[in-house]
């Protein structure tokens, strides 16, 4: 247990803090030579049981009160001093709002130099204490008399102290390794070392951890905890640690950074929170107002967004962004204290709630109802809620990081609330099984509409669907949905088109039509030359545009393919041209052909053969190289040609040559240059026509 003082000056902290210890937190000459406390003290009590108390002792001098919050962020119990003889003061007042603030509600009152006053005395002050901590976390706290001079009380407190120890409950170790640093240091021999109460998590001596804001990289050498050597550190643990890295250094690392697990270095400045401003405070919050904000031992310049209407009124809570003048290391819920710019007093503080919140858009109804689910300090029922408001679905590593859960709670909280995780790079996109549900049936429907409008058309574009759909997932996550859906067989991703995997493209009645005046000029004797979509809309007296589309669409049926640009050849064309360069190819020493070898078969003219030829190794049916290409017959079956095994390729790579089975694919009609005409080599690379 980490007890923390707090009070008003000169009320007697340290010198309470040696009674119990017998440890002088005041080290420092200008400490010794002012009789105050300038910055944080330490001191450590075993108890009995083996266990430590550790101390942290704070300043109570008006000037110091950052040093207070950062000693403050990192206790578990409060140790709250009020002078016998001076009573309740400023310090007093705005230490114990800090308490309140930073939600530390457990601790003891000390009435401290109890040795000064009257028992009547000693009982007014009482009863003003008890007045003072009314309505605050410590409302409950036990009031004890003491003397730090006399001794009266110092052992009673002592053992006040080490029985709440032992009541309590140890923080949970969950969650992914957090030090908040208020110390670094060297030591002659060991190196640097930092100091500071572990937030959450474990840490390990070998540990590699991570130096954040400023990222830089270290490995645990060796522990402390509660100032024993130790090969572990856990959650609310006092902790030292010797860092090595090689960028390493006293100053490279000051109070304010934190040391976390590697995943969770992230720094933000703008962070979304939730405000209580302090009732004792004058005047109401308004946009933009100036603040110091104080997280864990960090401290730094921000503004204060407001995200209602109005001016946040004394004792008054809302959300607001705070947009931070450099990033800092925090997670969510942590708590944060906002002073005034000239620090000359507490202004309010609260929680964080989000630490990646939107620059623009941020006051919307959907913005704010994630903020509302989002200020929930259960990680589960935040993350349930957040999934049942727009856009329904959230990046769960993002979630987790940002409240440095482990990837054990991580598996809880996906498994708990049944969530279907859709990973896409390094995000992780959650959504609810209910969601689920309602964004696969309404895929699926959308999906099926738009065949029943568009029963000629292959699919609905991926893009246009992902548009149509909530919640609308950002593109690749979209991808993932599409991929998970599909794998049920409901749906096929056909490039960058999505159809049912029932639809099937039909024609309409007219396109049909058109197709029967059309089809019949694409075959026949011309079929390796057949006439091009301007030639067929003058010979049908259609449109180019008309007789392109339905090409096209042809094409996506299967019946036809583009060879070139407005070139169309009917799909059995293109399977004979396939044997036919498989049995040209076979006719030549190497099994290699040159266009002009294969325009001779085809009788078609040069140009187009070398279009054909050119598809052809853009489909990978044929690999050309410098002037001669050679049959790739593994590609053969792409426009349907028959398979060849491996034993049917005996005669190279070409071997289609003299099946009967092929001659008679064709039928009675001739092929030009026959089966059997055999083209020498060609002595030249050039093209001969
Ligand atoms: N008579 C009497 N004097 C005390 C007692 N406790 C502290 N003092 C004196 O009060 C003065 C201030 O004590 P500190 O312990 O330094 O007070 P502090 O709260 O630590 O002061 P800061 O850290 O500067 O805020 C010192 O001169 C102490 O000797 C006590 O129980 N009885
Ligand atoms: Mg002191």
């Amino acid at each position: 247990m980490i007890i923390g003082t707090a009070g008003h000056i000169d009320h007697g902290k340290t010198a309470l803090v040696k009674a119990l210890t017998g440890v002088d937190c005041d080290r420092l000459k200008e400490e010794k030579a002012r009789g105050i406390t300038i910055d944080l003290g330490f001191a450590y009590l075993p108890t009995a049981a083996g266990q430590v108390l550790g101390f942290i002792d704070v300043p109570g001098h008006e000037r110091f009160v950052h040093t207070m919050l950062a000693g403050a962020s990192g206790i578990d119990f409060a140790l709250l001093t009020v002078a016998a003889d001076d009573g309740i003061k400023p310090q007093t007042v705005e230490h114990l709002a800090i308490l309140d603030l930073l939600g530390i509600d457990w601790g003891v009152v000390a009435v401290t130099k109890a040795d000064l006053v009257t028992p009547e005395h000693l009982e007014a002050v009482t009863t003003q204490i008890a007045a003072a901590i009314a309505g605050t976390a410590l409302e409950r706290a036990d009031i004890l008399p003491v003397s730090a001079l006399t001794g009266r009380g110092v052992d009673e407190l002592r053992t006040y102290l080490v029985a709440a120890a032992t009541a309590t409950h140890s923080r949970s170790s969950e969650g992914r390794f957090r030090l908040a640093v208020d110390r670094s240091f060297t030591l002659a021999g060991v190196g640097v070392v930092v100091t500071g109460t572990v937030l959450s998590g474990l840490v390990h001596v070998a540990d590699h951890v991570q130096v954040s804001p400023s990222g830089l990289m270290a490995r645990v050498r060796s522990l402390h905890a509660q100032n024993r050597p130790e090969e572990v550190g856990r959650a609310g643990d006092r902790c030292a640690l010797n860092l090595a890295g090689p960028d390493i250094s006293r100053e490279a690392i000051r109070r304010g950074d934190v040391v976390v697990d590697r995943d969770l270095h992230a720094p933000t400045d703008r962070i979304d929170a939730v405000l209580r401003v302090l009732p004792s405070e004058g005047k109401p919050i308004g946009q933009w107002f100036p603040v110091r904000l104080h997280h864990a031992a960090a401290e730094v310049g921000a503004r204060v967004v407001l995200l209602d209407d109005s001016p946040i009124q004394p004792g008054a809570s809302a959300d607001v962004q705070l947009v931070l003048d450099r990033p800092i290391a925090a997670a969510v819920p942590d708590r944060f204290v906002v002073r005034d710019v000239s620090a000359q007093q507490t202004l309010g503080g609260g929680r964080f709630i989000d630490l990646r919140p939107p620059a623009r858009r941020r006051r919307t109804p959907e913005r704010r109802a994630q903020r509302a689910s989002l200020a929930i300090s259960d990680p589960r029922t935040a993350f349930e809620g957040l999934l049942e408001t727009p856009p329904f679905a959230a990046d769960l590593a993002a979630f987790a990081r940002d409240r440095a859960l482990s990837a054990a709670q991580t598996r809880r909280l996906v498994e708990e609330l049944g969530l279907v995780v859709l990973e896409s790079g390094g995000s992780r996109t959650a959504i609810s099984p209910d969601q689920w549900r309602i964004f696969t049936s309404s895929l699926l429907a959308q999906v099926a509409t738009y065949h029943a409008e568009n029963p000629d058309l292959q699919g609905v574009g991926r893009e246009q669907l992902r548009l149509m759909l909530q919640p609308r997932l950002p593109k690749p996550v979209f991808v993932a949905a599409l991929q998970r859906i599909s794998q049920k067989g409901e749906i096929v991703l056909d490039g960058a088109f999505v159809r049912s995997a029932s639809h099937e493209v039909r024609l309409g009645s007219d396109d049909t039509a058109t197709w029967d005046t059309i089809a019949p000029l694409l075959g026949g004797a011309e079929r390796f030359r057949p006439p091009r979509v301007r030639d067929i809309a003058a010979a049908t007296g259609r449109t180019e545009r008309d007789v392109r589309r339905l090409l096209k669409l042809a094409g996506r049926m299967g019946w036809v393919d583009e060879i070139a640009d407005d070139h169309f050849f009917l799909r059995d064309t293109v399977r004979e041209m396939t044997v036919i360069a498989a049995d040209v190819a076979s006719s030549t020493q190497g099994s290699e052909f040159t266009a002009a070898q294969f325009r001779d078969r085809l009788a078609n003219g040069r140009k187009v053969a070398i279009q054909i030829l050119e598809f052809f190794d853009r489909q990978g049916v044929t690999l050309n190289r410098g002037d001669v290409r050679r049959i790739n017959r593994h590609r053969l079956d792409l426009f349907g040609a028959p398979v060849l095994s491996s034993s049917d390729a005996t005669g190279g790579e070409s071997s289609l040559v003299g099946r009967s089975d092929f001659k008679s694919e064709w039928g009675s009609e001739p092929v030009p240059g026959g089966f059997d005409s055999h083209s020498p080599p060609p002595k030249s690379s050039r093209w001969e026509s």
